[in-house]
C-alpha cells in the first residue's frame, strides 16, 4: 500500500492531482482510516503491531505529499516569475501627450500681456441676468441695439451671456463706486448666431475695463496699441474706426494691419489690408452712474476682444469651426514642445 501511494505521489503532475492522493489514501474513506477503525476487532497483541505500523505508513505518506507539494509550488512560483519578468530593454510604447488648445494658449497670452501692464483678471457667471447683461449697461428693456445680439434666453430674466460685458459693471458694483479698475475678464459667451467661417454660436471673449480719474481715449489707443505690438509683432499698425455700443460713447472697432498673411490680398483681410478684432469705447456716463461711479469725477474705457478672431489672424486659421470640432490633427499642430 505504502510503495503504490508513494507512486502516485511521484506521478502527480499538479496540486489538484497530488491533492486527490491524499484523499485517496489519508482521507477519511482511505484504506489506513479503514485499517485504524477496524483495531477493535483485532488481538490485543496484535493491536499496538498494526497499529504501529499503519501510523509510520501514514507518516510516510504524508511527508511524501508535503515534499511534492513544496516542489509543485515552488515550481509553479519559478514559472510565473519567468512569465512575468519584464524586458527592460524593450523600447517603450509611445504615449500620446496632449497639450492646451489653441484657444487657451492664446487667452493666455492675451492674459501675460495685460498683466504686465497692471491690470487683474476677473471672472464672471456665463449664465447671467437681464440685467447685468444688458440693463447695467445702458440697454434698457426694448432698445433696439440688443438686436445686435441674438441671446439664448432661460427665463424671461435670465440668459447666457451674450459678451463679457456685463463683468464691467458687476466689477465696478464691487469696488463700492470709488476704487480704481483696471482689469480683463475672458470667458465664453453665446450668441444665436448661424455657424460659418467666421461666426460661432459659443466663442470666447476678454473684456477689458480701466475706471480712474481723468481717463482719456488717448489712453485706450495707447493701451490696445501695445497689445497688438506685442501680440503680433511691432510691424503691425492699429487703427480706430468710429463705431457704436450703447454702453461705449464715443465708441469704435478696433482693426489691425494685415501684412502676417501676406499682405492685402490674403482671405482673412478680405482684400481691404484691415482686419477688426475688438470693439472699444469710453465707458457710458449712464453705466459709471448705474454702478456708483460719480461720472464728474471718475471715467474710463472699456474693450472687448475676440480670441477667435486673433488667434486666426495670428496663426492662419481660415475657419472658425477648427476651434470646436476637435479634430486632433488640427489641435496638434499647436502643441508647444
Ligand atoms: C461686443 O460684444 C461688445 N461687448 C464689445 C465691447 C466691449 C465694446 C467693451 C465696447 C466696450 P461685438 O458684438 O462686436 O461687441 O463682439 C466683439 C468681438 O467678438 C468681435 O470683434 C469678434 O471678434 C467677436 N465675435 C462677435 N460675434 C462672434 C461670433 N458669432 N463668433 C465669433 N466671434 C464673434
Amino acid at each position: 500500500l505504502q510503495s503504490e501511494a508513494l507512486g502516485k505521489v511521484q506521478q502527480a503532475e499538479d496540486l489538484k492531482a497530488l491533492q486527490d492522493v491524499r484523499i485517496a489514501y489519508l482521507g477519511k474513506k482511505g484504506p489506513i482510516t479503514e485499517v485504524l477503525r477496524g483495531m477493535g476487532k483485532l488481538s490485543k497483541e496484535e493491536r499496538p503491531v498494526i497499529g504501529q505500523l499503519a501510523n509510520e505508513v501514514r507518516e510516510t505518506i504524508s511527508e511524501a505529499i508535503q515534499t511534492k507539494q513544496n516542489k509543485l509550488e515552488e515550481e509553479a512560483l519559478e514559472k510565473q516569475l519567468e512569465e512575468e519578468s519584464i524586458d527592460v530593454t524593450l523600447p517603450g510604447r509611445p504615449v500620446q501627450i496632449g497639450g492646451p488648445h489653441l484657444l487657451t494658449s492664446i487667452i493666455e497670452e492675451i492674459e501675460d500681456l495685460f498683466i504686465g501692464m497692471g491690470f487683474e483678471i476677473k471672472e464672471g457667471p456665463e449664465v447671467e441676468t437681464d440685467y447685468y447683461n444688458f440693463e447695467a449697461l445702458n440697454l434698457p428693456k426694448g432698445h433696439p441695439a440688443r438686436d445686435m445680439q441674438d441671446s439664448f434666453y432661460i427665463t424671461e430674466e435670465l440668459l447666457l451671456r451674450t459678451h463679457t460685458s456685463p463683468v464691467q459693471a458687476r466689477t465696478m458694483k464691487q469696488k463700492d463706486g470709488h476704487e480704481p479698475v483696471r482689469m480683463i475678464c475672458p470667458g465664453k459667451v453665446y450668441r444665436r448666431d448661424t455657424d460659418d467661417a467666421t461666426h460661432s454660436h459659443q466663442f470666447t471673449q476678454v473684456e477689458g475695463l480701466v475706471v480712474d480719474e481723468n481717463i482719456k481715449m488717448s489712453d485706450l489707443k495707447g493701451v490696445l496699441n501695445a497689445f497688438a505690438k506685442q501680440m503680433f509683432g511691432s510691424e503691425r499698425d492699429i487703427r480706430l474706426r468710429p463705431s457704436f455700443f450703447p454702453f461705449t460713447e464715443p465708441s469704435v472697432e478696433m482693426d489691425i494691419s494685415c501684412k502676417v498673411c501676406g499682405g492685402d490680398g490674403c482671405s482673412v483681410c478680405k482684400g481691404t489690408g484691415w482686419i477688426e478684432i475688438l470693439g472699444a469705447g469710453m465707458v457710458h456716463p449712464n453705466v459709471l452712474e448705474m454702478a456708483g461711479y460719480d461720472p464728474n469725477v471718475y471715467s474710463g474705457f472699456a474693450f472687448g476682444m475676440g480670441p477667435e478672431r486673433i488667434a486666426m489672424l495670428k496663426y492662419g486659421v481660415d475657419d472658425i469651426r477648427h476651434f470646436y470640432t476637435n479634430d486632433i490633427r488640427f489641435l496638434k499642430q499647436y502643441h508647444k514642445a
